[in-house]
């Protein structure tokens, strides 16, 4: 028999409300521990009460009682509505562990539920990015997660799959060959939709993932070009120094901006030239090329009040290197010296801004954000992927359905095809928990927040 649970399920530090939950088969009695005797709860219906603790009262509170199967977990769930002190709180768990419970493991309600078959796997990890969601667009992202869309449209995957696969078996057991025999091309064809879904699918994880995580976008340049007016005119507030001396910034200064509903994370550098003045530039520099790497676009500043210099020409080369979109930003628009920058014949994307102006941020922004809501990689239908874990899945099944198409194409055996497909389906099936052994199960439960 499970054991029962119990943790906060709202935020620690001082409230008006908190909320604890117990979980498992004493919920019920061990409320009834802590309670007045005869005290009763019908189930789903707030009851006002007394929680004591020994015998004196702990707190007043709304308790509510929801019986297997039809709660959260699918197990007895009784929520205590307390008043949100912390004493409160950390007595109450205490109390209740006295009376038969005991601390829930990270996640582990959300486990429950999973076993019980309140979710599948894509569902609760929906949930948990649902609760980790920032903003509005990683908060539409999880809900299609977590309302079934995405286990929706994997199972229409998972269905075909298997209709294919018990029409190949038939005819693997068909010994005395009554059966008429396979339609390879209509199989084929069958087959290669499949894929095509899976392959859609795997193709928003780019943008899934900038979508959950945020968009990464370094600022980077010549000292002095304006890369830190250019954070703080974007952020909207005095984030970093500026000022008129080269290589005023060392480290680099990572502030979080809201675009439309879209986190975008910009991170300054401290500006790249030949000789560093200190042994602190230098490392400032360093700096500034780990943040190339990690970032997802690049803003590359250039001071059109003055020539650009080979050095910045040789910076810009490296940058492309990368393989990762460029934006050339050419700043100071206001004291320009001259029209054009040779480095606009080699960019994709350019900008004209003043930050001292404000003008051609918003032209600047719309870029920055064109790099997640590119319609081509956003599914269709709203549902995305973004996690790797998903990601590696879905490509599998849809190596496997290849795999399987090219092997009835050039007539290879029935039972090569067979198990292809059924490579397939257990990666589909792993990715709704199905077939997903208990430690990894364990491993990503755990990554929840506590009280889920
Ligand atoms: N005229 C004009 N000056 C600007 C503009 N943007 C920045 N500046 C000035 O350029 C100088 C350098 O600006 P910063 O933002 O500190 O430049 P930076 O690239 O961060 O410099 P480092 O941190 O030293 O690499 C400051 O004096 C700014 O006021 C602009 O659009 N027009
Ligand atoms: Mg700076």
């Amino acid at each position: 028999m499970p054991s029962t649970i119990c943790a906060p399920a709202t935020a620690q530090g001082q409230s008006a409300i908190a909320l604890i939950r117990l979980s498992g088969p004493d919920s019920l009695p061990i409320l009834q521990k802590i309670t007045a005797a005869g005290k009763t709860f019908p189930p789903r219906t707030q009851v006002f009460c007394r929680l004591m603790d020994g015998e004196t009262v702990l707190d007043e509170a709304l308790v509510t009682y929801f019986p297997a199967p039809h709660s959260y977990t699918g197990e007895d769930i009784v929520e205590f509505a307390i008043h949100g002190s912390p004493y409160i709180r950390g007595r109450l768990l205490e109390v209740l562990c006295a009376a038969g419970a005991e601390p829930a493991k990270r996640g582990e309600f959300s486990y429950r539920a999973f076993l019980n078959g309140k979710m599948d796997l894509l569902e609760a990890q929906g949930l948990c990015d649902l609760i980790s969601s920032g903003n509005k667009a990683a908060h539409d992202l999880a809900l299609s997660s977590l309302d079934g869309r995405l286990s929706q449209k994997l199972n229409g995957v998972k269905n075909a799959l298997a209709e294919t696969l018990a029409q190949l078996e038939a005819r693997l057991d068909d010994v005395d060959e009554e059966m008429p025999p396979l339609d390879v091309q209509k199989t084929v064809n069958d087959l290669l939709a499949q894929a095509g879904v899976l392959a859609k699918l795997a193709d928003t994880f780019s943008v899934g993932r900038l979508i959950k995580e945020g968009l990464k976008a370094a600022i980077v340049g010549a000292p002095n070009c304006g890369k830190s007016s250019l954070l703080n005119a974007l952020v909207g507030f005095d984030r970093a120094i500026v000022s008129d001396q080269s290589g005023t910034t060392r480290d680099t200064v990572e502030e979080s901006l809201d675009l439309d509903g879209q986190k975008i994370i910009l991170t300054d550098t401290a500006g790249i030239r030949e000789h560093a003045l200190d042994p602190a530039e230098q490392e400032g520099m360093k700096r500034s090329l780990r943040a190339i790497e990690k970032a997802d676009v690049v803003l590359f500043v250039a001071d059109l009040s003055r020539e650009l210099t080979p050095q910045e020409e040789a910076l810009w080369d490296d940058v492309q290197k990368q393989n990762k979109p460029v934006v050339l930003v050419l700043n100071k628009t206001d004291s320009a010296t001259q029209n054009r920058c040779p480095l606009e014949g080699k960019a994709q994307y350019t900008v004209y801004v003043s930050c001292k102006k404000g003008e051609g941020l918003e032209e600047l922004k719309k870029q920055i954000l064109s790099f997640v809501a590119a319609p081509q990689a956003q599914g269709e239908d709203g549902v995305m992927i973004s996690n790797l874990r998903q990601y590696q899945a879905v490509l599998n099944a849809q190596t496997d359905v290849e795999s399987a198409c090219v092997r009835l194409e050039h007539g290879a055996g029935l039972e090569l095809c067979a198990e292809h497909i059924r490579g397939a389906l257990n990666a589909l099936k792993d990715l709704a928990g199905e077939v997903t052994p208990d430690d990894v199960l364990g491993i990503i439960f755990s990554k929840f927040c506590m009280g889920k």
